[in-house]
């Protein structure tokens, strides 16, 4: 491949490639067969479950992460690194597709974002017309993929085998889409509005990822459209140049490479919303195991879960010697109201410290101190409480396609 002329340059600023690390070739201009070719190899890992020998590789902008596919590229962040970060790095957030066929090259000047369907005034907005169009809005929020931690389910479940990383918390800048769609002018009779990206399936007869949000929803004012994460333009691999954000709602409705909101008079009906992405239709979102629900509805927000992530599985630690224990706790929106810790097991339980408040979308950091009284094994264990009394089950709830684990996590440590 031609190396990118000088005089390009200035225009290669503008634009996000995907390129191969290290060099600044346009990935638009590679041959087909090259998603898996963008991957720097950087060793293993393996996640607590069987078969969960993984791949760590750097994509572009990426540091090395957890390789969970290729086509399309997915990838997980390693768990340690939520022991540094209350905000994931942009480098270190996780990679979810669900088809091959993503966007490689990106042009600023040629990207539009499309609003049309039952509204009276439709739009075709560039990126920097978008900004105009009102105010900037921040939120500080959790994005979570419906299958996080789906491979530790028993028993087993198919979909991606995740370990805990599917998940990341960021500051997100952009405009509320109720701004966008007031501009639009929904129309009366309008029931929900539906958001697709620039990625196709590989074949033409793939269902295109399209989601849809009520319109009630969708003009909350907290749901919005984001181009910065962090403080800079989105990763590619994460939606550049525009994403969706839906504080407290499972990564699934988050659509990357926005490209068409579409205001419908009618309940969408796509693959993505049904089959896919659905729960059952009961409070626990649970089945008992291998039973199927009798009745589903599609996946919606966070329930509670803490981790604790200052120490590992089996890791020494030292008899009489003070540990400062740390974690992350979050909920779908109503915010972190206790987090207790328990260092036998769940017999007894203790209030740790919480963190600074980034937000109720947000991690919240906690802390205790706890030191061995003998030598031996201690099994920590974390849980939290939200705003509204909600918690997390002590056993695991069981659902067909993996989805919302948020079982109380327990961590054994040997004290020497
Ligand atoms: N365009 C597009 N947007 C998408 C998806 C996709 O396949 N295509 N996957 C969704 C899912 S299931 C998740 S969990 C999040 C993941 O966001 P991330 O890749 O930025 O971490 O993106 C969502 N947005
Ligand atoms: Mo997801």
């Amino acid at each position: 491949m031609a190396p990118i002329p000088q005089s390009t340059l200035a225009a290669a600023r503008r634009r996000a490639f995907l390129r191969q690390a290290g060099t600044l070739g346009a990935a638009g201009a590679l041959g087909g067969n090259t998603l898996a070719a963008w991957a720097a190899a950087a060793g293993t890992v393996t996640l607590p479950f069987e078969n969960g020998v993984r791949e760590l590789v750097a994509y572009p902008q990426k540091r090395p992460l957890i390789l969970l596919s290729a086509r399309p590229p997915q990838l997980e962040t390693p768990f340690a690194l939520f022991n540094e970060y209350d905000i994931t790095p942009n480098d270190a957030f996780f990679v979810r597709y669900h088809w091959s066929g993503i966007p490689t090259s990106i042009e600023l000047q040629d990207y539009r974002l499309n609003v049309g369907g039952n509204v009276s005034n439709p739009l075709s907005l560039s990126l920097a017309e978008l900004r105009q169009l009102g105010e900037a809005v921040e939120v500080v929020a959790v994005n979570q993929c419906s299958g996080n931690s789906r491979g530790l389910f028993t028993p087993r479940v198919n979909g991606g085998q995740l370990a805990n990383g599917a998940m990341g918390n960021a500051r997100w800048t952009g405009i509320a889409l109720k701004t966008v769609l007031e501009k639009a002018g929904v129309k009366a009779g309008s029931v929900q509005v539906s958001f697709n990206g620039l990625d196709t399936p590989p074949t033409g007869d793939g269902p295109d990822f399209i989601k849809a949000l009520s319109v009630d929803q969708a003009m909350d004012g907290e749901v919005m459209l984001a181009w910065q994460m962090n403080g800079a333009d989105l990763p590619f691999l994460n939606g550049y140049p525009l994403r969706l954000v839906v504080p407290g709602h499972y990564g699934t409705y988050w659509v990357k490479h926005l490209s068409d909101i579409t205001v419908l008079d009618h309940p969408f009906e796509g693959f993505w919303m049904n089959p896919a992405y659905r729960i059952p239709d009961n409070a626990c979102a649970c089945t008992a195991p291998g039973v199927a629900p009798a009745k589903t509805v599609p996946i919606s927000r966070f329930n509670v879960r803490s981790f604790i992530t200052s120490v590992t599985d089996g890791a020494p630690i030292q008899r009489g010697r003070p540990l400062e224990v740390r974690g992350i706790a979050f909920d779908g929106g109503h915010g972190i109201a206790e987090v207790a810790f328990s260092s036998d097991g769940g017999r007894s339980w203790q209030a740790a410290r919480l963190g600074p408040d980034l937000g109720r979308y947000s991690f919240r950091r906690w802390s205790i101190g706890f030191t061995p009284p003998r030598k031996g094994t201690y099994e920590l264990k974390v849980r939290a409480v939200n705003r509204i009394g909600q918690s997390q089950p002590m056993t695991a709830l069981w659902n067909p396609p993996g989805y919302m684990r948020n079982v109380v996590e327990t961590v054994r440590v040997v004290a020497v």
